[in-house]
């Protein structure tokens, strides 16, 4: 079987005979071996996996290896499962010989087809297979709690929404489409997430409200950095910013008619900034769905889905990924003083390396797109850096960072980011960047208003450039 199948009923049934070929081959395994990539999506992915694994008592390793690891790896268990990776790269290795078998969970673009045999027993289970776009529709995470649905452990599916949030799914929409709306239902049903129509600030449980509308939005606004305006903002429109204890109030505190009045008087203002052409697509990126987590405490990082991710991807980033699968798998409480550290200093190091950028004023402006060098950061974070530069310059060009790689290799990690607004303009800056980098000696891709690439060191100019020409701008 090779073919699209653009029914999704079979689709979802192929899906499914996949997913039982993939339980018995687990209920086969003495051991297994799984590999996941380093992102929220991927920590998420290795702890449904490995949550699978110990509800079963099978033997399992969790390792987190980034794409150009792949192709390298070995193992000698009876069982490897690859997710949120191996769609895009060479499998042979791990599946060399007729004792070996190798489970691929992914949703980025395959190379194989539908159906591939290797030596060892193949099960590739990918959402593009079926013409579902996997950028969007689910995630390698997603893919995992499917895995851990045909086990019926259902009580698993709110980590599906974690890594579809962590990933991003919902970005361009504000809300979870395609297969993700099955985890939410499942979710939904056994009680773990709650969701509902809701402002798109960040920090909806852990940062008082003046201080997230200071933050709000991809582009510039008369809010922008300024709490004082907040302040007066929210004042004017009879929002209390404290509680009648005394207390500062968040988000998540405020009526649906607050939230209301607050929505209508953004739109107005962010109608007033915006180019025209953009402005039927500013309600998009006020409001959208909240995904929350019923069993977890409120005004912690863990209540709220997106918030959550960001405690992963600090772990993440700073090489702890086992910490962040821990933190997932509940074992909370030994790990809090170490968590509590990690984050702190995640998140001093981001306002330091954004201070000393715009301290030295080393944002370079060019027409149609804006860089810095930020050498000094973590290749990790700079994609992060960016993006919180972005609404203090042009935020209607797309701003790129470059830093050399923190491994051996010589060469830079490059970051995009860019407002949604731009996205909208229907230039998908993550194919964009997969082709310039490769034109460039390098590798990269992403998504549309998040993407990077690896390029190598003597081209990073010519990368910048073509970049630039290659934009434009309506
Ligand atoms: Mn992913």
């Amino acid at each position: 079987m090779s073919s699209v199948d653009n029914n999704f009923e079979e689709s979802r049934n192929h899906m499914d005979l996949l997913f039982n070929k993939a339980k018995d081959k687990i209920l086969d395994a003495e051991d297994v071996t799984i590999f996941s990539h380093t992102d929220c999506d991927g920590i998420t992915a290795g702890s449904i996996l490995s949550s699978i694994l110990d509800k079963l008592e099978i033997e399992h390793t969790v390792n987190f290896v980034e794409i150009n690891e792949v192709e390298s790896l070995d193992t000698d268990t009876d069982l490897t499962i690859i997710s949120d990776l191996g769609a895009g790269q060479d499998m042979s290795n791990l599946c060399k010989n007729s004792d070996s078998s190798l489970i691929v969970l992914d949703h980025h673009p395959p190379i194989r087809k539908l159906g591939t045999q290797l030596n060892g027993d193949l099960i590739e289970i990918n959402p593009n297979y079926y013409g579902l776009d996997g950028s969007y529709t689910i995630s390698g995470g997603g893919l995992s709690y499917l895995l851990a649905k045909v086990f019926h452990f259902y009580d698993l599916s709110w980590m599906g929404i974690l890594s579809a949030v962590g990933d991003m799914q919902n970005s361009m929409t504000g809300r979870l489409r395609g297969l993700n709306t099955e985890i939410l239902s499942d979710a939904t049903e056994v009680g773990c997430v709650d969701y509902e129509n809701d402002l798109l600030l960040y920090g909806r449980h852990t940062r008082p409200l003046f201080i997230a509308l200071s933050y709000f939005g991809d582009i510039h606004l008369p809010l922008t950095n300024n709490r004082n305006e907040c302040i007066h903002f929210l004042e004017n429109l009879d929002i209390p910013i404290k509680n009648e204890l005394g207390t500062v109030r968040y988000l998540c505190d405020l009526s649906m008619d607050e939230k209301g009045r607050l929505f209508n008087e953004l739109l107005k203002m962010m109608t007033r900034e915006v180019p025209h052409r953009y402005v039927k697509h500013v309600p998009k990126l006020i409001s959208g769905e909240s995904y929350e987590f019923t069993f977890e405490e409120e005004y912690t990082n863990f209540r709220d889905a997106s918030e959550y991710s960001t405690v992963i991807n600090a772990c993440g980033r700073n090489g702890r990924h086992e910490l962040g699968m821990e933190v997932i798998k509940g074992n909370r409480y030994e790990i809090a003083d170490e968590l509590e550290q990690l984050t702190k200093d995640h998140r001093r190091y981001l306002a330091q390396s954004l201070n000393r950028i715009q301290e030295s004023n080393s944002v370079e402006i060019l027409d149609n797109i804006q860089y810095f060098d930020g050498t000094g950061i973590k290749s990790s974070v700079v994609g992060t850096v960016a993006g919180m530069l972005l609404n203090n310059y042009d935020w209607q060009k797309p701003i790129v960072g470059y830093t050399p790689m923190d491994s051996d290799e010589a060469g830079y990690k490059v970051s995009l980011r860019c407002s949604k607004l731009l996205a909208y303009d229907g230039l998908h800056y993550g194919n964009l960047v997969r082709e310039i980098s490769k034109k460039c000696g390098g590798s990269g891709g992403g998504h549309s208003v998040a993407c990077g690439a690896y390029i190598p060191e003597d081209n990073i100019e010519q990368f910048i450039n073509l970049l630039n020409s290659s934009v434009k701008l309506g």
